[in-house]
């Protein structure tokens, strides 16, 4: 017989090599120690700390996965999971200025860039001298980015681009730009271009406002005739593909990061209702806390392993996107749940910044909203098993 460990039920951490755990504390302590003496101020200020970029460039966790080559660490994409588990423990929106530089960023330009572009760019990005910002999204296009207006005209020597993006993350601070524009030089496919900030009618404003994830800027872009060279295009891919490609690994990393968010609020719901008594006993006392308290920790300890699984099987070039809708679907559901629930048990004190869980439930409306909603991913998985696609 085994013995068991309440908060690691199924013994992940004895699935891992020891680069992983060595990767995972890493990340673990940077972000207690570093992260989250600051989240407070950086939520309740709406203030994106620049300097996040440069510390975790410097602990190796911005494109993790990619080649020592390019200044990265050449890691599994498991421990590229870990990493945003331990980070989004703290806060979804640092974890997102990690998931949009490593899957949406650097990976783009690794995977579909020239050698130049890889140079140029990959070593700054890693050291997190540069910030990237991905754009699909339009303000008319966003479950539906095949419906996107941007277009890529050409000119003598390159391109000019012209459209505007919405909701990306980074983008007010960004130095680098990777948008995709339907290119009439290529028959009005997508194609991915990388801009650089100060570029002529390139602006991004920030988008003020929200209530979730104000840790993290987001912006606009807005693109008002950028005229760019050719060695602005990613030359090596055409179509959805290219951002459905950076799509894939950002997803598979949040599948593992909205857990961490949930595990934190499921440790600090332990934790408060062990101390706070009502009725002469401690709530952690009552049948109903307990089977809320079993219902987390049943939803986080099968929702890593099976994220563990899809990473091991990215590490194999074996994984499916619908392996990768899976994850992130439930996933990201499942902890927006626990975060309610989570935020319920601590009562009136449930709503205040120094529990956390609020902060937490507030972010994971956006992370079970972007990268594909709830919905978009049920659909997802629904065409692959009937063959019958119910978007449109
Ligand atoms: P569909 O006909 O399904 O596909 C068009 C082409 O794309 C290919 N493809 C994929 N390739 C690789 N991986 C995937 N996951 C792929 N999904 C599709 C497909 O094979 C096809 O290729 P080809 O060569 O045959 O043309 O396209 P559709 O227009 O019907 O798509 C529908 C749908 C719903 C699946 C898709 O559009 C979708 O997933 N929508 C959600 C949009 C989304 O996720 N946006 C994310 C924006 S970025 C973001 O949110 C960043 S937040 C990050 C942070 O801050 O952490
Ligand atoms: P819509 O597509 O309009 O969806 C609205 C509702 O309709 C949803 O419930 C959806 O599930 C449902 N729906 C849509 N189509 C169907 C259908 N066919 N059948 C049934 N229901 C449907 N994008 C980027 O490109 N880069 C970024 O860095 C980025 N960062 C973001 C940061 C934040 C804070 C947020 C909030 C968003 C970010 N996004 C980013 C955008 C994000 O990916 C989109 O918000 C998301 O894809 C949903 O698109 P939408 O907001 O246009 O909603």
């Amino acid at each position: 017989g085994g013995s068991f460990a309440w908060d690691d039920a199924f013994l992940l951490r004895d699935q891992l090599n020891e680069d992983e755990v060595l990767i995972m504390e890493t990340a673990r302590a940077y972000a207690q120690d570093k992260l989250q003496p600051r989240v407070l101020e950086a939520y309740s200020h709406e203030k994106t700390d620049r300097d996040i970029f440069y510390e975790m460039g410097e602990l190796g966790l911005l494109g993790i996965t990619l080649p020592e080559e390019y200044g990265c660490a050449g890691a599994s994409y498991v421990s590229y999971g870990l990493v945003a588990r331990e980070i989004e423990r703290v806060d979804s929106g640092y974890r997102s200025m990690n998931s949009v530089q490593s899957s949406l960023v650097m990976y783009p330009i690794f995977a579909y860039g020239s050698e130049e572009q890889r140079k140029k760019y990959l070593p700054k990005l890693a050291s997190g001298e540069f910030v990237g910002c991905f754009g699909l999204t339009e303000p008319d296009a966003g479950s539906d980015p095949a419906g996107m207006r941007t277009r890529a005209e050409k000119i003598d020597g390159g391109y000019r681009i012209k459209g505007s993006k919405m909701w990306i993350s980074n983008s007010p601070i960004a130095d680098v730009f990777v948008v995709w524009a339907k290119s009439d030089a290529h028959d009005g496919a997508i194609r991915g271009f990388v801009l650089e900030k100060d570029m002529r009618g390139l602006s991004a404003p920030k988008i003020g406002g929200k209530l979730s994830l104000r840790a993290s800027i987001t912006g606009e872009i807005v693109m008002d005739g950028v005229e760019v060279g050719e060695d602005a295009l990613l030359p090596n891919v055409s179509g959805l593909k290219g951002p459905f490609g950076c799509l894939n690994r950002a997803r598979y990393g949040i599948s593992w990061g909205a857990l961490g968010a949930a595990e934190d609020c499921w440790h600090r719901a332990r934790n408060y209702g062990l101390e706070r008594k009502q009725f002469n006993k401690p709530l952690a006392q009552t049948q109903l806390f307990q089977k809320k308290l079993a219902d987390m920790q049943t939803e986080i300890t099968l929702g890593l392993q099976g994220s563990l699984r899809v990473g091991r099987l990215l590490d194999e070039n074996r994984a499916a996107p619908e392996m990768i809708s899976i994850v992130k679907r439930n996933n990201c559901g499942k902890a927006l749940d626990i975060a309610r629930m989570a935020r319920d048990m601590h009562g009136g004190n449930g709503i205040q910044e120094e529990y956390h869980v609020m902060r937490h439930a507030q972010n994971l409306e956006t992370v079970n909203t972007y990268e594909g909603t709830h919905d978009i991913h049920a659909l997802i998985l629904g065409r692959a098993q009937t063959g019958l696609q119910a978007f449109f």
